[in-house]
């Protein structure tokens, strides 16, 4: 007893004076080695890469504290952090931000969410979810003297120090909500939900559908931030036609549902209502001319389709396209070409590429093509035109896998649809969830 005691008095006299971080770092990174069974393999994380030297640290600690989930929809920004609500200047309604863009709303505040009065994170700490902040509140200091020892001591934190937590208070700790592949910092992810009914559409059968009711137009695609704006002819099916099909395949009932939401591979959602769905839309305004070299010499902005392709519509100056638009799902654009498959850029975290599937949302308000909101004026008429132009293009999301229709049933859980990610788009699938799939 006494040697317990004078050992532990020593030990605590020795942390005292030498408690440095890289201490209990070592000593963390040995107890994770010692219960792990001697060795373990650092992992490579297939979540996004970049935002700091210590976020890569942190990401890399999870696959390596459970390297089965490497690659799964855990393997991402969402395990640690959290959307929210954030208000912007002039609009009435808030903005439901994912994880992603709530967290820009701090980290690109001046460059991006100028807007943003109210509700964005004041710190990086109000970006974590319940698990992040349980992993924050435990982790060691970053300690830059061995990286491996870093990695093994947040290993140790995550699935040792808070794996018996439930840290979201859903009644599953930490660690049998990983196994299971629910969210831990989620309590509306968890274990006690069905499984959703799920629709999986794959290429063959999409492009059946498309075969059957091929549709084609030819849309302005007004971007806000970006210098350029584009007309494109997309060709897909109608999103209206596609539901019916399902519904005459008995797959899906109709009655009843209000809106869908559409997911993109990296989690960009867009939420459409039912009469967007089933509305025509006036056609865009036709400017000609616009693009380098035209009309506006080198201030030219816009770019066309081949001219045999935008003849065909019977275009005329500063008049509605004829035939009408609608919501829309492509699979190719401007004369037979399909959509690049997008891909994850992993130096700044966006989405490469717009295909194999894009939802087209045509303009509520027509209106003419405008340069982007941070490009010079040059007072010809085609200068940022801010709130009193429709800027579509932001809001048709690319590289879609998953396509939610709501209200969703109370029974069943979210589908998990971020589990194949990337890996749905090359293999050219969507899946369809929600309110009234059979
Ligand atoms: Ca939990
Ligand atoms: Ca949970
Ligand atoms: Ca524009």
């Amino acid at each position: 007893m006494t040697k317990k005691l004078i050992f532990s008095t020593f030990l605590s006299i020795f942390l005292l004076f030498s408690c440095s971080d890289d201490f209990v770092t070592k000593m963390e990174a040995q107890k994770f080695l010692n219960a792990e069974g001697g060795s373990v393999e650092i992992q490579e994380s297939r979540a996004y890469k970049g935002h700091s030297a210590s976020s890569d640290l942190d990401a890399v600690a999870f696959v390596t504290a459970f390297p089965d989930k490497k690659g799964s929809r855990l393997d991402d920004c969402q395990l640690c952090h959290t959307g929210g609500d954030v208000m912007e200047e002039g609009e009435d309604e808030a903005l439901t931000l994912d994880q992603c863009s709530f967290c820009h709303t701090l980290a690109l505040k001046d460059i991006e969410w100028q807007n943003v009065v109210s509700g964005a994170p004041a710190n990086y700490y109000e970006t974590l979810n319940p698990y992040g902040k349980a992993y924050a509140n435990n982790r060691t200091a970053p300690s830059s003297k061995n990286t491996k020892d870093t990695i093994y001591s947040y290993a140790y934190t995550l699935k040792y120090v808070i794996g018996e937590m439930d840290s979201d208070n859903d009644k599953s700790n930490n660690n049998a909500e990983i196994n299971a592949d629910t969210y831990p910092g989620d309590k509306d992810s968890n274990q006690n939900q069905a499984a959703p009914k799920i629709i999986e559409l794959d290429e063959t059968k999409i492009t059946k559908y498309i075969s059957e009711h091929s549709h084609r137009q030819l849309m302005l695609m007004n971007a806000n931030k970006q210098a350029g704006d584009e007309y494109v002819e997309y060709e897909g099916i109608k999103l209206v036609d596609l539901f019916n099909e399902l519904e005459n395949d008995g797959l899906l009932d109709l009655e009843g549902y209000q809106s869908i939401t559409i997911y993109a591979a990296d989690g960009f959602p867009a939420t459409f209502s039912r009469d967007q769905i089933e509305k025509t839309f006036d056609g865009s305004l036709w400017y000609g001319g616009l693009g380098i070299g035209g009309t506006l010499g080198a201030n030219g902005f816009v770019t066309y389709p081949d001219e045999r392709i935008y003849s065909s519509y019977n275009v005329q100056e500063e008049q509605n396209i004829p035939g009408g638009l609608f919501l829309m799902l492509a699979y190719k654009r401007d004369g037979a070409k399909s959509l690049e498959t997008g891909s994850l850029n992993a130096a700044n975290g966006k989405l490469n590429g717009e295909g194999p599937y894009r939802v087209l949302l045509p303009q509520e308000k027509v209106g003419r093509p405008d340069r982007g909101s941070k490009s010079p004026k040059f007072d010809d008429g085609f200068d940022y035109g801010g709130k009193d132009l429709d800027h579509n293009a932001g809001r048709c999301p690319k590289s879609i896998v998953a396509i939610k229709i709501e209200p969703m049933p109370e029974d069943q859980g979210e589908f998990d649809w971020k589990y194949g990610g990337y890996k749905y788009l090359d293999e050219k699938k969507i899946f369809i969830y929600g309110h009234g799939v059979k």
